[in-house]
C-alpha cells in the first residue's frame, strides 16, 4: 500500500538527505499514500513564534476511513485486535477489520443519537478492552474530540480534564480489572462528575457487572442503545487542521495540559512512524504493552497499526500477574513477532528471575522496541540476550505526547543499534542540542538541551483553550526552536542519547509526573505548610519521587501521616503520583529570594551527600545539615 517504507541504511541515509533538503515534497510524497476527500493545496504553513503550524491545508479527510474502511475490499478478514484478557483463563477475543468497522460505525450512530456532534469533547475513562478503541474510533468517525484519561487516574484528576476540555460526553464503564484488582470506574467518574456540570451524558459500559449507579436521563447503558441505531455511519469530513484529540499531561507547572492533535498530519505521522520503525508488515503480529491512556496507546495501539491494516495485540492485564511471565505467555499464545514495552517494564520482569522466561517459546519475536523512558545498559542487554535471544533488534524509540509518534529511533534492523541510544532521527525530523546561550551545538561529542527546528506533521498544534501556554512552554526558551524539556548527548558517531529530563518532571516507570502537581496535592493535605518533590533514581521504576514536607507541628505518629499523606496524593492525583519517601524537615534550602534550590534536595535524594555544592547563598544554610542528616535511605 505505502511506499515510504525504507529497506536499508543507505536508503535511510539518501531519504534522510532528501528530507532535510525538500521536507514539503517528502512528506507530500507520504500524504499522497492516504485516503483523502479532497486533496490539499497547501503543504505546510509555519513559524514557531507564534507558534502556528499547519500541515495539508485545504485537504479533507477522516481518519477512521484511513484506519479501516479502506481496509475493507481487500483486508476486511484480516485480525485488527487480538483481545487478551486480565485472566489468562478467559477468553481471547479476535475482532477483523470489518468487525471492528462495523462496531465503531454503529457506536458513533450512539454518539450522535446522545448529542455529540463534531468539535465536541468526549472525555474517555475505560479499561484496556476493544471497546476503548472503538469508543476512541467512533468519536474520530463523527469528529468529536476524544480524551482518553488513564484510568488510573483519581476523581479529582478526572475532573480537572473534564472541566479544562469542557466535555459535554463521557463515556466509561463500570468497573475493570487488572491483576487481582477490581477498578470501580463508574463509582470514581461519579465523584468526578459532581463537578462537571457540562458533561450531559454518560454511556457505560458493562464489563466486570459491578453495581453501577445509574442516573436517569444522564447515563446510559452501551449495549442498549447499540440496538437503537442504524448501522451505517458515513465518516464527517474534516480538515487536516480539525482537532482529532486532546490528550493530557504533565508539565513543569501545577496543571497538566491538553497537548492537542489536528486530523491529517497526525494521521501521516502515526503511520509513517509505525510502519518506518517497526519495519512492519502482514502477516506479522505486533504487541505494545502500553494503556490508551497514554500516547504511545493512541499511536501505537490504535491509530498507527490500524492505519497500516496491521494485526495487534491489545492487552487488558498488567505484566506480573497471574506471574512475572505474563507478557512471555502472551508471545508465546499469539506468536507475537514484535513486542513493544518500557524498561520499567522490562527492570521488573527482570528482577524477578529467569525462571519465569526459560520455558516460554519466544521463538516468534523478530523485532523487539522501548519507550518512555532511557533504557540502562543492563536492561537492554537483558531484553536482549534473554528475550530476544540476541537476534532481534532493539528499537529505543524517543518521542513525547507532544511530537505525537516517534522521533529518534532505529529503523528495525536497519540502523546499527546501540545499547542505550535511541540513536539516529527518522526522515522528516531535524533535531539539534542547544546550549545555556540559546546557541546550537554543532558537530558530535556534546551534549545540550535537545530541540526540534523544524516542524514534523504530528506535532503538537496548541496545548487545549491556552495558546499562550503552549507558546511559552515549548517555543520560548529558544527563537525558533521547539523545546522537549530533555537533555542530550550525541556521541561521536552522531548518535542521540537522551539522558532524561532537564525541567521539572519526573519520568516515574515512564509515566511523566510533574513535582509540582505533586507538591500542590501534598499542600493540601491538613498540618502540611509546604513540600518539595525531587526526583532521585530507582532501579526499577527508572525514577522514584522523594517529598520533603514541612508540617505545622510535629506530627504525633509520623508513620500515620507519611500514610495520610500517601492517601491524599492517590485522591488528588492517582496511586502512579505516590512518593517513594517522605521526609519530615523543619525548613527547605531556599534562596534569599525565596526560590527552593532543588539541586541540593535532589542530592541528598540520590544519597551523594558530599556534593551538595555550595550552599552559601541560601537564607539558612544550617538547613541542609538537618535536611542531610534525616534522609531517607
Ligand atoms: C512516548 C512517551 C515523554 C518523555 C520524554 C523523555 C522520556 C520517552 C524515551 C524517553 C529516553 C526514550 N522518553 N522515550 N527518554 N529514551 N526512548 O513516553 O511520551 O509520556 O509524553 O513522555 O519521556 O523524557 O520527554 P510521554
Amino acid at each position: 500500500m505505502s511506499s515510504f517504507k525504507i529497506s536499508s541504511f543507505e536508503e535511510y541515509q539518501q531519504v534522510y538527505k532528501k528530507s532535510v533538503d525538500d521536507p514539503e515534497g517528502f512528506w507530500a510524497d507520504i500524504a499522497g499514500t492516504f485516503r483523502w476527500q479532497q486533496k490539499w493545496d497547501k503543504v505546510l504553513d509555519w513559524n514557531f513564534t507564534e507558534p502556528n503550524v499547519k500541515w495539508f491545508t485545504g485537504g479533507k479527510l477522516n481518519i477512521t476511513e484511513n484506519c479501516l474502511d479502506r481496509h475493507l475490499e481487500k483486508n476486511g478478514n484480516t485480525v485488527a485486535y487480538i483481545w487478551e484478557p486480565n485472566n489468562p483463563n478467559d477468553q481471547t477475543i479476535k475482532y477483523t477489520y470489518r468487525e471492528l468497522y462495523e462496531k465503531v460505525c454503529r457506536f458513533a450512530n450512539v454518539l450522535k443519537k446522545h448529542g455529540a456532534r463534531k468539535g465536541d469533547r468526549v472525555c474517555i475513562y475505560m479499561p484496556m478492552i476493544p471497546e476503548l478503541a472503538i469508543a476512541v474510533l467512533a468519536c474520530a468517525r463523527i469528529g468529536a474530540i476524544h480524551s482518553v484519561v488513564f484510568g488510573g487516574f483519581s476523581a479529582h484528576s478526572i475532573a480537572d480534564r473534564i472541566q479544562d476540555a469542557q466535555a459535554s460526553l463521557v463515556i466509561t464503564a463500570d468497573g475493570g480489572v487488572r491483576g487481582n484488582k477490581e477498578i470501580p470506574l463508574k463509582s470514581v467518574m461519579d465523584d468526578a462528575l459532581e463537578l462537571c456540570p457540562t458533561v450531559k451524558k454518560v454511556i457505560v459500559y458493562t464489563k466486570i457487572k459491578t453495581p453501577a449507579y445509574m442516573q436517569r436521563g444522564r447515563d446510559y447503558w452501551w449495549d442498549e442503545e447499540l440496538a437503537t441505531v442504524g448501522a451505517d455511519c458515513p465518516a464527517e469530513p474534516m480538515d487536516s487542521e480539525d482537532t482529532l484529540f486532546v490528550l493530557y499531561t504533565s508539565g513543569s507547572t501545577g496543571k497538566p495540559k491538553g497537548v492537542l492533535h489536528t486530523c491529517g498530519g497526525y494521521m501521516v505521522f502515526a503511520q509513517y512512524t509505525f510502519e518506518n520503525v517497526f519495519q512492519y508488515s502482514q502477516p506479522e503480529i505486533f504487541f505494545c504493552t502500553a494503556d490508551i491512556g497514554w500516547i504511545t496507546g493512541h499511536s501505537y495501539i490504535v491509530y498507527g497499526p490500524l492505519l497500516t491494516g496491521a494485526t495487534s495485540v491489545m492487552f487488558e492485564g498488567i505484566p506480573t500477574w497471574p506471574d512475572p511471565g505474563r507478557f512471555w505467555d502472551i508471545v508465546q499464545k499469539h506468536r507475537v513477532t514484535t513486542l513493544y514495552t518500557a524498561p520499567t517494564a522490562i527492570r521488573s520482569l527482570m528482577a524477578s528471575g529467569l525462571k519465569h522466561v526459560e520455558k516460554k517459546d519466544l521463538s516468534s519475536l523478530t523485532k523487539l522496541g522501548s519507550v518512555g523512558e532511557p533504557i540502562n545498559e543492563e536492561a537492554w542487554h537483558w531484553f536482549h540476550d534473554h528475550i530476544g535471544k540476541g537476534n532481534c533488534p532493539i528499537v529505543d524509540t524517543w518521542w513525547q505526547t507532544e511530537t505525537g509518534g516517534i522521533m529518534i529511533s532505529p529503523i528495525a534492523g536497519i540502523t546499527p543499534t546501540k545499547p542505550g541510544y535511541a540513536t539516529l532521527p527518522l526522515p522528516g525530523i531535524q533535531p539539534c542540542l542547544i546550549d545555556e546561550k540559546g546557541q546550537e551545538i554543532e558537530g558530535n561529542g556534546v551534549s545540550g538541551n535537545l530541540c526540534i527546528k523544524f516542524p514534523w506533521p504530528g506535532m503538537i498544534r496548541t496545548t487545549y483553550g491556552d495558546h499562550e501556554r503552549c507558546r511559552k512552554t515549548y517555543f520560548s526558551t529558544y527563537k525558533n526552536m521547539y523545546f522537549t524539556g530533555d537533555g542530550c548527548l550525541r556521541d561521536d558517531d552522531g548518535y542521540y542519547r537522551i539522558t532524561g529530563r532537564v525541567d521539572d518532571v519526573i519520568n516515574v516507570s515512564g509515566h511523566r509526573i510533574g513535582t509540582a502537581e505533586v507538591e500542590n496535592a501534598i499542600n493540601m493535605h491538613t498540618g502540611v505548610v509546604e513540600s518539595a518533590v525531587v526526583g532521585y533514581p530507582h532501579d526499577i521504576k527508572g525514577q522514584g519521587i522523594y517529598a520533603y514536607v514541612i508540617t505545622e507541628k510535629t506530627p504525633s505518629d509520623a508513620n500515620l501521616m507519611k500514610q495520610d499523606i500517601l492517601m491524599t496524593v492517590s485522591r488528588i492525583i492517582g496511586p502512579i503520583a505516590k512518593p517513594d519517601k517522605i521526609q519530615f524537615v523543619s525548613g527547605l534550602p531556599k534562596t534569599r529570594s525565596g526560590k527552593i534550590m532543588r539541586r541540593i534536595l535532589r542530592k541528598v535524594a540520590e544519597g551523594d551527600l558530599a556534593n551538595v555544592g555550595d550552599t552559601s547563598t541560601l537564607l539558612d544554610p544550617a538547613i541542609v545539615d538537618e535536611i542531610k542528616a534525616g534522609v531517607i535511605a
